[in-house]
Formats: C-alpha cells, structure tokens, sequence
C-alpha cells in the first residue's frame, strides 16, 4: 500500500526524502487557489518563481505577472494574489508568472519529486481520484506562512488524506493531526479558520471575498501539474 506523509511547513521538507514521491503543494490563503482559478479560467501555463527579480525578468518577456508579499501587490507588477482577478478580467491565452511570499517558494522546495501537483479546496476531489488512480507515495507540503504552520493548509491536508483513506498507509503523525483537525472542521470552514493567523492578516486588507472563494470545494476539474519550471494542467 503506497504512504501518504504530510509536511506541515516546508522549513520542514529536508526530512521527508521527495525524489521518489507524489508532492502535492498547497497554499490554500491564497497562492494555490489562484492557480487553480488562473488556469481554471484560460491561463496558459504558470511559471512559480521565488523573488520579485525573476517576476520582473518574466514580465520584460511579455509575461503577465502577478506578485505578492505579505498579502499585498507589489508594486509594478500586474497583479497580486486575488483568485477573483481571474474571473473579473480575462486572460485567456496568457503565460502568468507568479511569487508570493510563501506558496511559489514551497512549490520551488518541492522540486526534487518525482511529480509535483498543486492542491486547492476548489480542486480537491478531482486531486483525490487522480493520486488515487496514480497509487504511488505521497507527499502533501503545507506552505505555511514564513516558516510556520498555517491552519486552513493543514485542514487541506487533512481533507485530501480523509479523501484518500483507506488507500493509504497513513505514515505520519502530521498526516493523522492533519486528518483529526479537518474532521473537527469539515462542517464549517469558514468558521474554523476565524481564529488563524493568516485570516486575521486577510481581514485587515478587507478580502474576506477571496477567503469564501478560497473555501469553495470543488468548484473545479482541473489540477495543475509542474512541467519544465511551467504548471500546466493535466
Ligand atoms: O504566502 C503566499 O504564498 C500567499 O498566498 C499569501 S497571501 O494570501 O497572498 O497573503
């Protein structure tokens, strides 16, 4: 029976050997919902870089890019890390490139696996019945926020283990407090995540639309994939 392991931040990847796994990246406040909406809604291909520098190199290209730090746009760039972007404009057609403070970093850190696929709510059972059909280890790494564990991505974690189930060997205690967590909060996202950090940093700069957005389950069938530095859908 393939493992699942979780990864609750990715200061804590370096102990859990990836070359031979499945990595699932998810940055569910905001940067893998985004991508999942980005390419959801007629966006090419994601290039996920790590600074504002190599965004900005993207964007001379002829690249749209987006950037964000600490929650906010970086000045000089086209966007920030709102997923509702992608439904209020359109883009179809466009290479993106993309950094945000955490999510673009986990995913770079993610690089050695054998495939890397990016997990939001918005996609999460088409995710579980793909890695299910796919059979083989994984690993889920949580983004967190600058080194820390963030909530609303261990509930993620969780949900997508509870999805997988009995498929899996469970094979960390992460991956069990993962599950534990998302069984408490299943009934009501929203409300479990009032008390997280990163909501509170959210609510200040008045997006509570991107949180409810970021919440949806499953509002898509797509799953981006890293291919060549480029995500792509399956
Ligand atoms: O850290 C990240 O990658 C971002 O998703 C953070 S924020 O939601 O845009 O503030």
């Amino acid at each position: 029976m393939p493992a699942l392991e979780v990864c609750l931040t990715p200061e804590l990847i370096h102990l859990y050997p990836t070359t031979e796994k499945i990595v699932v990246v998810t940055d569910i406040l905001r940067a893998t919902s985004c991508m999942v909406t980005a390419l959801s809604e007629g966006i090419d291909s994601i290039t996920p870089v790590s600074t504002t520098t190599e965004c900005r190199k993207l964007q001379k290209m002829g690249y749209l890019a987006a950037a964000e730090r600490n929650g906010n746009q970086v000045e000089g760039f086209d966007l920030g890390n709102s997923p509702l972007s992608y439904l209020e404009n359109d883009f179809t057609g466009r290479k993106l490139a993309m950094t945000t403070t955490n999510g673009t970093i986990a995913i770079n850190k993610s690089k050695s696996a054998s495939e890397v696929y990016i997990g939001a709510f918005l996609n999460l059972s088409v995710l579980s019945d793909y890695l299910k059909a796919k059979d083989h280890d994984i690993l889920i790494v949580c983004s967190g926020w600058k080194g820390m564990v963030s909530y609303e991505d261990t509930l993620f974690a969780g949900a997508l283990a509870t999805k997988l189930g009995k498929s899996f060997e469970i094979a960390c205690d992460s991956a069990f407090i993962s599950i534990e967590q998302y069984a408490n909060a299943k009934g009501d996202l929203l409300s479990a995540i009032r008390n997280s950090s990163h909501y509170h940093r959210l609510q200040k700069l008045k997006i509570s639309k991107d949180i409810e957005f970021c919440l949806e389950v499953d509002r898509y069938m797509l799953i981006p994939r890293l291919d060549n530095n480029q995500l792509v859908p399956v």
